[in-house]
C-alpha cells in the first residue's frame, strides 16, 4: 500500500533531500539522470515504506502520503483525557466532582443545601475545582520518583445561613472517594470571606431582575415616552440591565448600578441613561431593595421619586425614538458597505502534509522539543505548568491571575466601573470556539468542564484549541552576497510555532489568550482585546472622558490591565534575579585621548530583595530582566538564564493608595519579584472585585515582607496593559490588529547556541558560481505536497448544558 503510494509522485525526485540542479536549466534532464534518479527514488520508495510500517506501529501515521487526491495524513494521535489516569495538575473529571459534592453534601455539620433546592438564605455549594498539590509533592513526584502527590478539590460555599452570612472554603480530598474537609485559609489572606465579596450568582441575579421589573413598571410611562422601549412585558421594545462593580464605593457595601441598554445585537454600544441602583447587602433578600434611579444626567432617591416629578414636570426629559433598519447596524455583525472581494472568495489556509507534528496525551502537549501541561482554571482561566525545553524545565506555572478595565467617567456607571474579571467568571468562561476564525482549520480542540453556579457541572466543548503555525515570517535568514551579483549561500527557517488558545469572553468584551512555542526557545504569551467597548449614555458631564459616538453615545476613556504568574525554574528551582541595564559611559577615547567617547555598557545587577526587584519601568535606563542559575553554566561558562520581556509594559496612572487600586495592588508595577509561596498562589482572588477597598488579596503583602530572593524559588508578576480612548472604529467591536499584548519568555545564555538549529525545516542554500550548481539542502524534508487538505467539517454548537446525572 505504502509503495502504491509513494511511487504515485510525478515529481517525486523532489522529495530527495538534497537536490542538484544546473542553475536555469532545471527541468532539462538527461535520459541518464532520469535512470539514476529512478533507481534513487524506487529505494527511496522501499525506505519509505519501512518507515512507514514502523510509524505506524509507534502509533503515528505520518507517512509520505503525497499523491495526487490522496488525503494528507493525520499525524500524531489526540489522545483524550483518560479520567482513570490524571496527572498532578488535571482538573476534576465529572466522576471527582460528583464525589465531592456527595461527599460534602453528606456533612450533617455543614448544613449545606443542594444547589438546586437552596436560597441565598441557604448555604450551598457556589463551585468546585482543582485544588493543585503543594510544589514540593509534584516535583518529588515529577523528577524524584515519589508518589503521586493526592488530587484536592477546593470547594466553594456561600454560607448565607450562617450569622453572619459568609463565603467558606474548604479542601477536600482525595477526590475519588473524599474521607476530610479542611478551611483553607492562607496566611495573608483575609478570612474570614466576608458575604458581600461574593461573585454574584444565578439566584442573585433572578432575584435583582424582579426587583428591576417592578421599577420598569412603576416608571413604564417614564421609559415609553423617553426611549419607546422598557424592560417588563416588553416583547419587541426592549431594555436590558447590565451591572458594574465595584458594588459600591466602601468596603462592605453591595450596592449595583445596574444600567439599561436597548436590547439590540452589541447592546454595550446603545445605553439610553437611565440607571438603578440595588442593594443586595446580606443573606435576607427581604431586605434587598432598590435605591436611588438616574436618568437623563439626574440623580433622585428612588423611582417613586422620578415618576412623581417627571409628571408634575420638573425633569427635565429626553426622548430617544427606538432606532431602526439602518440606525441599528453600527452595533451589529452584519454585512455592509461594497462588498469586498466583490465576488465572494475563500481566503488563504493552512494545511499539514504529514499531519499534526505535535502529541497531546490529556493535558500533556509536546512540541519540538517543549512539553508541558494545561488546565482551565475554573477561577484565573489559563495555566501552563512543568514547561520544559529540550527535557530541562524552565517554568513551573505560567497562568493569568487577573485582567483589570478601569473606567473613567462622571455618571453612575462610569464611577463604579473598575472592573476586576476574575470577579466576573473570567476563568469559566471559554466558550466553543469557531473553526476557521477562532482557530485554524487544523486546529485540535479540547473539553473542559466547570462546576460553578449550578447544579450539575456545564460542559464547554472545543473551549480550547491548539495548533501548529505557519506563522509565514523566517525565524532566522541570511543572504550572504558576494558584493559581485551573487551569493555564497542563503540559511533560514520559517517561524513555525505551537499556539494553544483559548477565548475568555467576560461579558462584552473578549480576551484572546495564547500562548505560543517558538521553536528557538522562545516562550510567548500573547493577549489580544476584541469585543464590544462599554459605552455610557453621552451627557456634557462625559465630554472630558472620551468622543461622543454612534447613536447618543461616548466610549470612555479606560486602562486594560492583565497580570501574569511566571514561576520560573531555570535549570532548578533556585534562581537569582538580575537586570542587565544598558548604561551610559564617558571614556577617553584610547584611540585619540584627547577626545571622549560616549558609548553603552551592559552592566548586571542583581537584586538581593524583594522591593529591590520591583520594577517601574523608566525610558532612561532599558534592561534585560534575566533569570539565572548561578550553580548551573552553558558551554562558554555564562549562567543559564531566562529572561522576560514585556513588550507591553503600561503605566497606571490611578495612584495606589487610592480607592479601589488596594484590590489591584499588582498593577502599580510592571513585575514584582517574590519568593514562591504556598501561601501565595495568586495575586487576586475571585472577592477581589467586591471589595477592592478591603481586599481578600492584597498583592502589596507579597512584597511587604521584603524577603531575601537570592536563590530561591522565584516568581515573577507581571502586568501588561493599554490605554483605550474608543474610536469610530471600535464599532462593532474592538479589533485585535494593534491590540496586541505580549510577553516573552527568552533563552539567556540558556543554550549554547539557537536551539532551532536542530530543525530539519530548516534550508542551506549554496552555490557554486564556477559549475554554477545550486545545492538546496532541506535535511531530509521533502519540499512541496500535492496530497489534499483533510476535509474542514464545519461544527459549531455554541451551547454550554449542564452534564447529565
Ligand atoms: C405582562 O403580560 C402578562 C401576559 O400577557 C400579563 O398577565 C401581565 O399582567 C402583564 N404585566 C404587566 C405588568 O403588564
Ligand atoms: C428578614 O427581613 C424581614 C424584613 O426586614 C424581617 O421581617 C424578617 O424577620 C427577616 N428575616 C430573618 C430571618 O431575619
Ligand atoms: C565626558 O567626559 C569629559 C572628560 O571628563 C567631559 O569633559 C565631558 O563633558 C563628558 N561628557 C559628557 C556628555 O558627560
Ligand atoms: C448542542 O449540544 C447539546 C448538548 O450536547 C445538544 O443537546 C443540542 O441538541 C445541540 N444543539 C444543536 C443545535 O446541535
Ligand atoms: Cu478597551
Amino acid at each position: 500500500m505504502s509503495a502504491d503510494i509513494c511511487c504515485d509522485i510525478p515529481n517525486a525526485s523532489e522529495t530527495q533531500s538534497s537536490q542538484k540542479t544546473a542553475m536555469g536549466s532545471k527541468f532539462e534532464k538527461s535520459p541518464f539522470r532520469w535512470k539514476v534518479a529512478t533507481l534513487v527514488l524506487f529505494l527511496v520508495c522501499v525506505a519509505l515504506a519501512v518507515t512507514l510500517i514502523v510509524v505506524l506501529c509507534s502509533g503515528v501515521s505520518t507517512g509520505q502520503h503525497d499523491g495526487h487526491g490522496q488525503p494528507c495524513a493525520a499525524g500524531y494521535i489526540v489522545e483524550p483525557v483518560d479520567p482513570t489516569r490524571p496527572g498532578p495538575f488535571s482538573d476534576l473529571s465529572l466522576e471527582e466532582i460528583d464525589s465531592v459534592r456527595n461527599y460534602m453534601l453528606a456533612q450533617d455539620s455543614l448544613q449545606l443545601t443542594p444547589w438546586e433546592h437552596a436560597e441565598i438564605s441557604d448555604n450551598y455549594i457556589y463551585a468546585i475545582e482543582t485544588h493543585l498539590p503543594a510544589k514540593d509533592d509534584v516535583l518529588r513526584f515529577l523528577d524524584g520518583g515519589g508518589p503521586a502527590p493526592e488530587r484536592l478539590a477546593k470547594v466553594t460555599v456561600y454560607a448565607g445561613q450562617r450569622t453572619p452570612p459568609v463565603v467558606e472554603e474548604y479542601i477536600v480530598g482525595p477526590v475519588t472517594n473524599p474521607s476530610r474537609h479542611t478551611v483553607y485559609t492562607l496566611r495573608g489572606r483575609k478570612f474570614p470571606i466576608p458575604f458581600h465579596s461574593r461573585v454574584p450568582d444565578s439566584k442573585e441575579n433572578n432575584l435583582v431582575e424582579g426587583r428591576l421589573r417592578e421599577v420598569s413598571e412603576t416608571a413604564y410611562r417614564v421609559l415609553k415616552e423617553s426611549f419607546d422601549t422598557w424592560y417588563h412585558n416588553c416583547t419587541d421594545r426592549c431594555l436590558t440591565f447590565i451591572d458594574t462593580a465595584p458594588r459600591g464605593f466602601r468596603s462592605g457595601q453591595r450596592k449595583t448600578w445596574w444600567y439599561a441598554m436597548r436590547n439590540l445585537q452589541g447592546m454595550t454600544l446603545n445605553p439610553v441613561g437611565f440607571m438603578v441602583e440595588v442593594n443586595t447587602e446580606g443573606a435576607n433578600t427581604s431586605q434587598w431593595r432598590t435605591e436611588r434611579v438616574f436618568y437623563n444626567g439626574q440623580l433622585f432617591d428612588s423611582v417613586h421619586e422620578l415618576v412623581s416629578d417627571y409628571n408634575q414636570g420638573t425633569v427635565e426629559k429626553v426622548t430617544l425614538p427606538m432606532p431602526k433598519d439602518d440606525n441599528t447596524l453600527f452595533s451589529s455583525f452584519r454585512r455592509r458597505g461594497p462588498p469586498q472581494p466583490p465576488t465572494p472568495l475563500r481566503a488563504p489556509e493552512q494545511f499539514e502534509p504529514d499531519g499534526r507534528r505535535y502529541k497531546v496525551r490529556g493535558r500533556h502537549v509536546e512540541y519540538m522539543g517543549w512539553s508541558f501541561d494545561w488546565r482551565l482554571s475554573t477561577t484565573h482561566g489559563p495555566q501552563l505548568l512543568d514547561i520544559k525545553m529540550n527535557g530541562e524545565r524552565v517554568v513551573y506555572e505560567l497562568s493569568l491571575q487577573e485582567i483589570g478595565a478601569f473606567y473613567s467617567g462622571h455618571d453612575p456607571l462610569m464611577l463604579s466601573t473598575f472592573f476586576l474579571d476574575t470577579g466576573w467568571n473570567m476563568g469559566s468562561s471559554h466558550f466553543e470556539l469557531v473553526p476557521g476564525v477562532d482557530c485554524p482549520n487544523t486546529a485540535s480542540y479540547l473539553d473542559v468542564l466547570h462546576q460553578k453556579d449550578s447544579a450539575r457541572p456545564r460542559q464547554y466543548k472545543n473551549a480550547v484549541c491548539v495548533f501548529e503555525l505557519n506563522t509565514g515570517i523566517p525565524l532566522r535568514r541570511h543572504y550572504e552576497s558576494d558584493f559581485q551579483g551573487g551569493y555564497l549561500f542563503y540559511g533560514g527557517m520559517v517561524d513555525n510555532v505551537l499556539v494553544v488558545r483559548t477565548i475568555s469572553t467576560v461579558f462584552n468584551y473578549d480576551y484572546v489568550l495564547d500562548f505560543i512555542f517558538h521553536q528557538n526557545g522562545v516562550l510567548e504569551v500573547r493577549t489580544s482585546l476584541t469585543g464590544y467597548v462599554m459605552s455610557t449614555f453621552y451627557t456634557q458631564a462625559e465630554a472630558p472622558y472620551g468622543y461622543k459616538m454612534w447613536q447618543s453615545a461616548i466610549g470612555n476613556a479606560h486602562h486594560h490591565v492583565i497580570n501574569l504568574k511566571v514561576d520560573m525554574d531555570v535549570g532548578g528551582i533556585e534562581n537569582r534575579y538580575e537586570t542587565v541595564d544598558f548604561v551610559q559611559t564617558n571614556i577617553t577615547n584610547p584611540l585619540y585621548p584627547e577626545l571622549y567617547h560616549i558609548h553603552t555598557k551592559a552592566q548586571r545587577n542583581p537584586k538581593t530583595t524583594e522591593r529591590e526587584a520591583i520594577l517601574h519601568y523608566n525610558f532612561d535606563r532599558p534592561k534585560y530582566y534575566n533569570f539565572y542559575n548561578q550553580e548551573k553554566s552553558n558551554s562558554y561558562g555564562i549562567k543559564k538564564g531566562y529572561r522576560i520581556q514585556i513588550n507591553a509594559p503600561t503605566k497606571e496612572l490611578v495612584p495606589r493608595g487610592w480607592g479601589p487600586m488596594r484590590g489591584a495592588a499588582w498593577a502599580d508595577y510592571q513585575m514584582a519579584v517574590t519568593r514562591r509561596k504556598e501561601s501565595e498562589p495568586a495575586s487576586s482572588s475571585l472577592y477581589n472585585q467586591n471589595d477592592p477597598y478591603d481586599p481578600v488579596v492584597d498583592f502589596d503583602r507579597f512584597l511587604d515582607d521584603d524577603e531575601n530572593i537570592v536563590d530561591q524559588d522565584l516568581v515573577a508578576w507581571v502586568t501588561m496593559g493599554t490605554h483605550h480612548v474608543p474610536h469610530a472604529e471600535d464599532a462593532p467591536v474592538t479589533a485585535t490588529a494593534g491590540n496586541q499584548l505580549s510577553l516573552f519568555l527568552r533563552p539567556f545564555h540558556f543554550f549554547d547556541e539557537d536551539p532551532s538549529m536542530a530543525s530539519s525545516n530548516g534550508v542551506l542554500i549554496t552555490y557554486d558560481k564556477d559549475s554554477h550548481e545550486v545545492d538546496v539542502d532541506r535535511f531530509g524534508t521533502p519540499y512541496g505536497s500535492n496530497c489534499l487538505p483533510r476535509e474542514a467539517v464545519f461544527a459549531y454548537n455554541g451551547t454550554w448544558p449542564e452534564t447529565e446525572d
